[in-house]
Parts: structure tokens; C-alpha cells; sequence
């Protein structure tokens, strides 16, 4: 997947019209925008083809889908209907319910990105502890895209390690979770970006000084 300026949009907001106008400041650095539960529940899911629609942009629906394979195949199978370009999928379920998800990628030549370790500080009780196998399992399952913490840089360059150059990682936690921008890209193809952006006076401005921090 080519990002432009390798920053992902999370729009976390819960109406659409400040969706939209965030969207609206930054477009011209930005064609790709990740949303999840927060504007779907909100707005309805017709939000991923309204935003591709407006931005001419690709959407990831981050669901972090963790159910049984059935239920998994249904949400995945919906999300790709309403014209998401990809989806984020959790890895702790297991083989079979990863599996259901990507064969709905397959039919519908769409993307799942596997979640690995998270970014936030309670993952280190759980989520690490399986994270690396969770890594294992998506490459042996010829998964090419995952989610790995940029708050985390030793974790975020062992599961490079593990998925190996050829995979794709798109790593959240940049700025309000701490996470450096430039240096996550060492290990992580683009960033995912959502309140230093979306809060900001000036959004515009802070995705180019972002921007222009990982151009140093
Ligand atoms: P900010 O912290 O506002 O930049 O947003 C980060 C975004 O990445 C939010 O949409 C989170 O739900 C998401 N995220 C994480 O923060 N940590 C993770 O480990 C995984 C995700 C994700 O899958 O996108």
C-alpha cells in the first residue's frame, strides 16, 4: 500500500461534518484515513464511502476484529461492501478466526492489517507476552500488513524483525501517546496520526510540521 507522506489520518471524531472538515484541512497531505468505532457508531458505516467519495482517499476501517471465524467473515464481508479499502484485525483469536478474515480480503481484493502488540500502556500485560507470535502466525499465514506501537520502538523493531522487510507496518501512538515520528519510520512504513492532528488549533499546521519532522 503507497502512503502518501507515510501519515495515516485517524479520524477519531464522533460527528461527521468535524470529520470532514478535519479531512477538508489536511487533504492535501493526506490519502489515507483510518476510522473506527468512534465515527461508525456515530455516523454509520456509508462514512467510509462518503470520505472516499470527498477525498478521493483510501480508507482503513480499524473494527480490530476479535470474534469466531463466522462472525469475523460477516464484519469483514459488511466493511468491505461499504467500500473499505482495508481492515484491522486482531491477531490474539487466533488461526481460524485470521483465516475467515482473509478470505473475505480475498473476495473482495481488499487488505487486513493484524494487529500485533498495542500501543498503549496495558498491552504490556497481555498483548506482549503473545505479540511476537501473533507475528509469526500472520507471516506464516502470508499476512503482508500489521499494526506494531511506535510508543514501543524496541517492540515496534522486533516485530520488523519477525515479519521481516517485505511486510508492510503501519504503527499508531506518534505524539499524545509519545511516540516519535521519525524515529518509528526507521522500523515502520507509515504512521498512524490522530489527536496531535485532529485536536490541534490548526491542523493543517501540525501535520506539516509533523511532516517536516521526519524530513530532517
Ligand atoms: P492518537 O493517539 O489520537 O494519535 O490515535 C491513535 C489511533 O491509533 C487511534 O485510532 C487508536 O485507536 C489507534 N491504535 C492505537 O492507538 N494503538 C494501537 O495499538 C492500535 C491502534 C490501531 O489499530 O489503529
Amino acid at each position: 500500500m503507497q502512503i502518501k507522506n507515510n501519515i495515516i489520518l485517524a479520524l477519531d471524531l464522533t460527528t461527521l461534518p468535524e470529520a470532514l472538515q478535519v479531512a477538508d484541512d489536511v487533504s492535501e497531505y493526506i490519502d489515507t484515513i483510518k476510522i473506527g468505532y468512534p465515527l461508525v457508531l456515530a455516523e454509520g458505516l456509508e462514512c467510509i464511502h462518503i470520505l472516499k467519495e470527498e477525498f478521493n482517499c483510501k480508507v482503513i476501517a480499524d473494527f480490530k476484529v476479535a470474534d469466531i471465524p463466522k462472525t469475523n467473515q460477516k464484519i469483514t464481508d459488511l466493511t468491505f461492501q461499504a467500500d473499505a479499502d482495508a481492515i484491522i484485525v486482531h491477531g490474539f483469536t487466533g488461526r481460524d478466526s485470521v483465516k475467515a478474515t482473509l478470505v473475505s480480503a480475498e473476495n473482495y481484493n481488499r487488505d487486513v492489517f493484524l494487529v500485533t502488540e498495542m500501543s498503549h500502556p496495558g498491552a504490556e500485560i497481555f498483548m506482549r507476552n503473545v505479540s511476537e507470535d501473533i507475528a509469526l502466525m500472520g507471516l506464516d499465514m502470508g499476512i503482508s500488513n500489521y499494526v506494531a506501537p511506535s510508543t514501543k520502538l524496541d517492540r515496534l523493531k522486533r516485530i520488523r524483525g519477525i515479519v521481516g522487510d517485505d511486510s508492510f507496518i503501519i504503527s499508531p501512538g506518534v505524539g499524545v501517546q509519545g511516540g516519535d515520528p521519525a524515529s518509528t519510520l526507521n522500523y515502520a512504513d507509515a504512521l498512524i496520526i490522530g489527536r496531535s492532528i485532529y485536536t490541534a488549533d490548526n491542523p493543517k499546521q501540525a501535520l506539516q510540521s509533523i511532516i517536516y519532522s521526519i524530513k530532517q
